[in-house]
């Protein structure tokens, strides 16, 4: 999978791609993300890329024109299956979603920034909106890296125990149940006989018995 990421600030999500499982699924050529400076595609010797809003209001605007340019260079070079505008009123990012996204073969990740992006933008290049959560961040730079990481580590080849993703809270709508490691008692503190005791299918029973209590107390709403 491509990824190509349009952002004012690329520099604020470099590093995270730099590291652990999406460093891994880069080096092994399961996924490749690049980066764009919007600025680069701004117009004349300032290198625009923002102006006031049409009919007053606070805040700067993404212009339409260098994000045509931008998109359009990308275009030109391969086919997308989705370009996505990060958006605190797009729809909520959720394990389905990144399920589906991480089949795709080449999408483009557009950061909004500032009040947003000319709402032409949105109506004639993106294909898809989506918000990470019910608050507001100053870009949309900090949401594609929380989205490209939840994409990336679907991709089948990139986790090593490729079961691990399947066992996730939210993949089976229920959350993760309780886990330990050595020691098996710490400051008193003990870990469920259950645990140690080698039965397998007594500890899955467990297992399951716990994913569904705390998704019961914490997120019933998962389990209607
Ligand atoms: Cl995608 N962008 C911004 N600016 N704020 C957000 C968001 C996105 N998702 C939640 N809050």
């Amino acid at each position: 999978m491509r990824i190509d990421i349009i952002a004012v600030v690329p520099e604020l999500l470099q590093s995270p791609f730099e590291h652990s499982i999406f460093k891994r699924a880069v080096e092994k050529g399961l996924a490749a993300v690049h980066f764009h400076d919007l600025r680069q595609y701004g117009l004349g010797n300032y290198k625009q890329i923002d102006d006031y809003s049409f009919g007053g209001g606070a805040g700067m605007v993404l212009m339409i024109e260098p994000i045509d340019a931008c998109i359009s260079a990308l275009k030109a070079e391969r086919t997308y299956d989705e370009v996505i505008y990060l958006t605190p009123d797009g729809e909520t990012l959720s394990q389905p979603m990144a399920n589906a996204l991480s089949l795709k073969e080449n999408i483009i990740i557009l950061c909004g920034h500032y009040k947003g992006v000319d709402q032409r933008v949105r109506d004639h290049f993106v294909t898809k909106e989506i918000s990470i959560g019910d608050y507001v961040l100053s870009g949309g730079e900090l949401a594609a890296a929380v989205l490209s990481d939840a994409i990336v580590r679907l991709i089948p080849g990139v986790l090593s125990d490729e079961t691990s993703a399947l066992t996730d809270s939210f993949q089976d709508n229920l959350l993760a149940p309780p886990i330990y490691t050595r020691p098996a008692e710490y400051k008193g503190w003990k870990v469920p006989d259950i645990l140690l005791s080698g039965n397998t299918p007594l500890i899955e029973n467990w297992r399951e018995e716990q994913a569904y209590k705390r998704t019961e107390e914490r997120r019933p709403d998962l389990l209607q």
